[in-house]
């Protein structure tokens, strides 16, 4: 009897769970480009094409491995809207009534799953270091799951840079040398490039024609869209830009846009490429004296470690955890996160950067956007629903602990032990925004200060209950406390009247 395998945009590994239970000689793989997932959220333009391209080159690749593959296309004349009627027309079309699937990343399509009219088995995505069990022994009975905890486990499991029982160097975590400020020059030339091929053109061509209006630019695009370039494309990074990463981790630079990082999130989160043979590639360059240890060990840290502690804490924690707001934010997402058209150097640059290429590494996402959206109490659903637009690496399961958790401390302190805010200090340290801005970091209050400053001082104001226990926080709050009544008095009217202007769509 015929059995539907299903095979989602972002599950495009020959080893995936799904593939491995079902029978390539009797089973039909479905796999379908609809208009559902491509419009639930604004979606970049690149990563529409990038997700259709890499599907129709996998669906290619399991067909020449002889696999039936049932591949609705977004442009075919009948074709389907929702997974769902995918589904629903291969069983009709192959006498099928038994779906196995690999869970997918996102809650609305595992419901979906349950809801089908048709004997749907859900397996494992078994594609990260954790078992689900694993994660969940790990974390009853905790108090506080705090991810570097769970990275020693995943250390201890995979062998990786441990020298018998003991971490390799002698120490677990080398985050202390990987914040130096921006360096003088970059040496690494970024991502490795592809030229788009046929089946990558037509896509392009389409996604220009059907999503017009959708955010971002589709041009040039040049990512990796099979395996085979993927692995290239991990080469290129561990040979020219893993061995600065962990020094030059935090840093941001107008210009390079890239510094030392990987770029090769998109590739993990799709399936072209395996996390353990990303982190095994790191450990070699190491054994190998070509990278030194704080890099690899930073670079494995975060994909054995903070990648895979999301995935797990996105399941663990269940449907819901992604429009948690506990911090009652309910301001409106500004347009300027759309458009770049803002005053503010930082975030117009790293704005501009998410609209041409789909990208913006850690410290942008969390110290300079994220930053500004908790400072600025903005409704974390419209955040999470802005970042999960924005970025080519983006899919439910790696939000949900990121911008909910970690950047919105919107879950109440699950992730994260005190929230990301910082004032322009920060920004101005580890970056060269300041310097071209409209707003000067150095200048607290008056003509030209930077929002940021008046924001972090009103958003401490604001949530004082909140966070006033916490001990991690007792110091911001001891100086601000210090600070002169009238001088509080005018951070908390500035920031108000900046909010406010902003609000009512003016531009700051
Ligand atoms: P590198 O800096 O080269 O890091 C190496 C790899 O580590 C990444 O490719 C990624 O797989 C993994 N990694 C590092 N940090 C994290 C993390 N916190 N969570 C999960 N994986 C991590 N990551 C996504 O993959 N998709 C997202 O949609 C996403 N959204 C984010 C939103 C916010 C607000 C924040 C603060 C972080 C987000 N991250 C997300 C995590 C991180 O910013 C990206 O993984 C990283 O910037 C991707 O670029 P890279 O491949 O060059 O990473
Ligand atoms: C992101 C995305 C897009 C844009 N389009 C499709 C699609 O047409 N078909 C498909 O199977 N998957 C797509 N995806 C990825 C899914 O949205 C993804 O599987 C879920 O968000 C769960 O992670």
């Amino acid at each position: 009897v015929t059995r539907l395998v299903l095979v989602l945009g972002d599950q495009l590994s020959t080893g995936l769970s799904a593939l491995c239970s079902a029978d390539k000689d009797s089973d039909v793989v479905v796999m379908a480009e609809v208009m559902e997932e491509a419009t639930y959220v604004r979606h970049h333009a690149k990563k529409i094409a990038f997700i259709f391209s890499a599907m129709r080159h996998f669906a290619q690749a399991l067909e020449d491995d002889g696999w039936t593959v049932a591949y609705s296309r977004l442009d075919d004349d009948d074709a389907h809207k929702t997974i769902a009627s995918a589904l629903l027309g291969a069983a009709e079309r192959y006498g099928a009534d038994k779906v196995i699937a690999t869970r997918p990343g996102e809650w609305r399509l595992i419901e979906m799953l349950e809801d089908l009219p048709l004997d749907a088995k859900v397996l494992e995505d078994d594609r990260f270091i954790a078992t689900e069990a694993e994660f969940a022994d790990w974390a009853a009975g905790r108090k506080e799951l705090r991810m570097e905890w769970f990275y020693r486990e995943m250390r201890r499991k995979t062998g990786l840079l441990m020298d018998g029982d003991d971490p390799e160097g002698g120490k677990w975590n080398y985050d202390h040398d990987n914040r130096k400020a921006p360096p003088e020059a970059v040496d690494a030339s970024g991502p490795m490039s592809f030229t788009p091929d046929e089946i990558t053109e037509e896509v392009l061509t389409l996604v220009e024609e059907r999503f017009p209006d959708t955010f971002g630019h589709l041009r040039p695009f040049d990512f990796a869209v099979e395996q085979g370039q993927a692995r290239r494309a991990l080469s290129h990074f561990i040979k020219t830009a893993l061995p600065d990463f962990g020094d030059y981790q935090d840093a941001m630079l107008r210009g390079e846009r890239y510094l030392y990082h990987s770029v090769l999130s998109l590739y993990m989160n799709t399936g072209l490429l395996d996390p353990i043979e990303v982190a095994k590639a790191a450990e070699d360059a190491y054994r190998s004296g070509d990278v030194p240890l704080n890099a690899a060990e930073g670079f494995i840290r975060q994909i054995i470690g903070w990648r895979d502690y999301m995935r797990h804490l996105w399941y663990h924690q269940g449907p819901g955890y992604e429009r948690k707001n506990g911090l009652n934010h309910q301001r409106k997402l500004p347009e300027f996160f759309w458009t770049a058209e803002t005053d503010m150097a930082c975030i117009r640059d790293t704005v501009e950067q998410t609209i041409e290429t789909a990208y913006a590494h850690h410290i942008q996402r969390l110290m300079v956007t994220g930053n500004f959206f908790l400072l600025a109490g903005i409704d974390p659903a419209e955040v999470y629903d802005w970042y999960l637009s924005a970025y080519i690496d983006a899919f439910g399961w790696v939000m949900a602990g990121n911008v909910i958790g970690m950047s919105q401390f919107a879950d109440g302190g699950i992730v994260a032990s005190k929230p990301y805010v910082s004032s322009a200090n920060y920004i101005d340290k580890m970056s060269d925004y300041c310097g071209d801005c409209a707003y000067s970091a150095k200048t607290k209050t008056g003509e030209g200060a930077c929002p940021f400053n008046l924001l972090y001082w009103a958003f401490l104001d604001r949530q004082r209950d909140r966070f006033k226990g916490n001990p991690r926080m007792a110091q911001m709050y001891a100086t601000w406390d210090r600070m002169k009544d009238d001088k509080r008095e005018t951070i908390l009217k500035e920031a108000g009247a900046f909010l406010e202007r902003m609000s009512k769509g003016e531009r700051v």
